[in-house]
């Protein structure tokens, strides 16, 4: 069994992070460790909660699983809080780095043109610089802007415009670049990427689903990487994600109770396996 790790946050309720992360990647078959690097009582979309940072962690566990003689298929990051949780995050990078292990970095920063609550300009660029250590990353058109120093366009963009900022996140030195939110034609919403080694541009996009709900890109990330990680190749894979993305939305929207903080993942989890063959 192929085994992994997920660096992030504990938001306990919520839905977005390590609550999402672990169940998906689960679900597709793959041992998933976690590494939390902080818990919250719920994500900062909501305007109040509790952070216990868990930083002081992260080293003496990593250093146990050492001893152990553990390792891992690939790592995969998400919101991390501060500029010393980045650097951990690469030192941990350094120490489990082996031939073939796939390096994730969605570096979560914003949505929508804002950062999120305790994140600026200084912050995004050194996001930038952990971004250069991974094998994929996956920012949304916020988060490229923040990384890039650019104005952020909302509604935007033209074909070109995207793929300049594609090839321009790979200068950060990541050879895979997945750009998040992307639509060229209305009613059809996805993703642009970009392979800097084969100078390979792709897109894939699904149905666009009418709202805007919190953890959709944690849950595109989880998904995605579960797909790489399965042997899927990045086509196919990013296939994979959005479709489970856009059927998680459209099972949320279903419900007529639903809630805004967080997606109805779980009734998409047999879309996930489909198109991940194992069932
Ligand atoms: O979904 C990204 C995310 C993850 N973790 C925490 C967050 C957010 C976005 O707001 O607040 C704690």
């Amino acid at each position: 069994m192929k085994r992994v790790l997920s660096v992030q946050d504990i938001s306990c309720l919520g839905k977005c992070s390590l609550t999402v992360a672990l169940p998906v990647i689960s679900a597709a078959g793959i041992e998933t460790a976690i590494l939390p690097t902080a818990v919250l009582s719920v994500h900062t979309w909501f305007n109040s909660f509790t952070f216990h940072d868990l930083t002081d962690e992260i080293a003496p566990i990593c250093k146990n699983w050492k001893e152990h003689d553990f390792g891992f298929d690939g790592i995969s990051t998400g919101y991390l809080g501060s500029f010393r949780q980045i650097e951990l995050v690469e030192e941990v990078f350094a120490m489990f780095d082996k031939p073939g292990m796939l390096k994730l970095v969605d570096p979560v920063l914003g949505d929508h043109g804002k950062f999120y609550v305790g994140f600026d300009n200084k912050f995004a660029k050194r996001m930038g610089q952990l971004c250069g250590k991974a094998d994929v990353i996956v920012p949304n058109l916020t988060e490229a802007s923040f990384m890039l120093d650019e104005e952020y366009k909302a509604g935007c963009c033209s074909e070109k415009y995207i793929r300049e900022l594609l090839k321009r996140l790979a200068d950060l030195g990541c050879p895979n670049v997945v750009l998040t939110g992307v639509s060229y034609e209305k009613g059809k919403y996805g993703v642009a990427a970009w392979n800097a080694e084969k100078e390979e541009y792709s897109t894939y996009f699904g149905e666009e689903q009418p709202g805007t709900f919190h953890g959709t890109g944690d849950l595109f990330s989880a998904a995605l990487f579960a797909a790489l990680i399965s042997g899927q190749q990045m086509y196919k894979a990013l296939e994979t994600a959005v479709e489970f993305t856009v059927e998680s939305i459209r099972k949320t929207l279903e419900n007529p109770d639903h809630v805004p903080y967080g997606v109805e993942f779980e009734r998409a989890i047999p879309l996930l396996l489909r198109k991940l063959e194992l069932i």
